[in-house]
């Protein structure tokens, strides 16, 4: 990266301490040198400097009670990255590790996966460091009520439309919808995704992210003419992209070997029961060790993490932020891995990365991978414009289209760039020059 390694020393020295920020910068920065060597304009017009800089940055303090009455503070994040293609759009995050840095480095990634979707949508994100675990439904209500007190005055349909991520799922998107709609008197459907079938939600928006996952997959597979049919997969995480990527995978014709959460995995050689999964993870918020316990003989559960220590033909983190490492992808290589998907948001580190590309693995950065969420996030924007509502069955082809459209622009654009196969190139690049191109069309923004 010899043209931007310089903009790269000042965003470190103007974001310190912002681990995740500058990583997934950089996971940028450093497959742009051929662009900006061919369009000179995009140097001068200083388009990296600001899309690294957030239009807007909001931190406020969000306070609140448990059901024993004692007083809790929280902070409240929402970032707001690009909005040059549309209104800012992104999730929302509730866990204990959430920082500015990482609500940075979820913005910023967010602004490239929107573009690619080819949807109207700019990017941003927010959260807060709120633990959920543990905590009554009572007791998330009102977090969720002391939080949209707040965020209320920021966001609005054609301003900045949130909707879930970690911790934050179709409870807690009921809850702050519901305050909202109280605070303002209008039932402004757009104003969030995620959002109840019966009142603005889209069908398949819960099954997007996991489903899109998967589809991306078979589409590089059947680029280098193979299938998921009779494949071995390997998932990580249990929450909602886990849970519909190994729904999507065994629809397929894919085994499903394995899962995991925070305290461990389990490794089920007959395929993942998901009968059984959901009833633990989407009904009663259970742990991962429970599953091994119910499922008897079939399935064994091993503490501590790990997952890609499992055989698999293809491998899908849906868990968090760098949690495939260089160690683990050598054993993925070593157990003949075909493809890796990023379920979440740059689980893979980037030496891992390298290791996958060097080994001529097929690798899908989270930014095209998981798209599938938030493009689906569009179509229920789009159909709350409309007041009207769509099938399962035709969002759901909305969403493949939108998926293999997805795959063969960043295939086309790093072909078009000579690193044939590379999908970190192809969806760097692709995204970048849509953002870039709509920068220089509305002036100095
Ligand atoms: P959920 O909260 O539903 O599930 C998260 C899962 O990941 C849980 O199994 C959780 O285990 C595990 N996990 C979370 N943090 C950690 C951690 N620090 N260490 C180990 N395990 C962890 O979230 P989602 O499924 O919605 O999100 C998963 C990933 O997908 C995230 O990276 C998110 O940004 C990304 N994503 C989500 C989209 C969406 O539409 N929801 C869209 C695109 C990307 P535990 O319960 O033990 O914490
Ligand atoms: O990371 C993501 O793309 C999401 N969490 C989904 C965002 C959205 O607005 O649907």
């Amino acid at each position: 990266m010899t043209l931007v390694e310089p903009l790269y020393a000042e965003i470190l020295r103007r974001n310190r301490g912002e681990h995740e920020f500058h990583q997934a910068v950089r996971e940028v920065l450093e497959t742009l040198d051929p662009v900006l060597e061919r369009r000179p304009e995009l140097v001068d017009a200083r388009i990296i400097e600001r899309l690294c800089e957030p239009e807007r940055q909001l931190i406020f303090r969000v306070p609140w009670m448990d059901d024993s009455g004692d007083i809790h503070v929280n902070r409240g994040f929402r970032v707001e990255f690009s909005s040059v293609l549309g209104p800012y759009k992104g999730g929302l995050r509730f866990h204990p590790s959430v920082n500015l840095g990482i609500v940075k480095f979820l913005g910023f990634e967010q602004i490239f996966k929107n573009a690619l979707t080819g949807m109207p949508i700019g990017g941003g994100k927010g959260g807060s460091d709120f633990d959920p675990k543990g905590r009554s439904d009572a007791e998330i209500m009102r977090f969720c009520q002391s939080f949209m007190t707040e965020l209320h005055r920021h966001i609005g349909e054609y301003t900045d439309v949130p909707a879930g991520d970690i911790g934050v799922g179709g409870r807690e998107i009921g809850y702050l919808f519901g305050q909202y709609r109280r605070i303002t008197n209008r039932h402004e459907s757009g104003v969030l995704t995620g959002k109840g079938v019966t009142w603005g939600g889209s069908q398949a928006r819960t099954e997007a992210t996991g489903y899109g996952c998967v589809l991306f997959t078979a589409e590089m597979l059947r680029s280098r003419g193979e299938s998921l049919d009779g494949q071995t997969v390997a998932v990580s995480g249990s929450g909602n992209v886990a849970i519909y990527a190994i729904e999507k995978a065994q629809q397929l014709g894919a085994t499903v070997v394995t899962c995991s959460d925070s305290d461990g995995y389990v490794v089920d050689e007959k395929g993942i029961d998901l009968d059984l999964l959901k009833e633990i993870k989407e009904v009663r918020r259970g742990r991962i060790a429970e599953y091994a316990e119910r499922r008897g003989a079939h399935a064994r559960f091993v503490p501590g993490t790990g997952v890609w220590d499992v055989r698999c033909d293809a491998a899908l983190p849906c868990a968090t932020q760098n949690e495939l490492t260089e160690e683990d992808a050598r054993t993925l290589v070593r157990n003949g891995v075909k493809a890796v998907a990023e379920g979440a948001n740059m689980p893979t580190t980037p030496e891992a990365v390298r290791v996958f590309q060097e080994a001529a693995v097929a690798f899908a950065p989270g930014k095209a991978a998981n798209a599938g969420g938030v493009a689906t996030s569009a179509l229920e924007m789009q159909q709350n414009a409309s007041r009207d509502s769509w099938t399962f069955a035709y969002t759901e082809e909305r969403l493949a289209q939108i998926m293999r459209h997805i795959h063969d622009s960043c295939y086309t654009t790093a072909e078009r760039y000579g690193a044939p196969g590379n999908y970190v190139v192809g969806a760097n690049i692709a995204g970048f020059e849509m953002v870039a191109d709509a920068m220089l069309a509305q002036g100095l923004i």
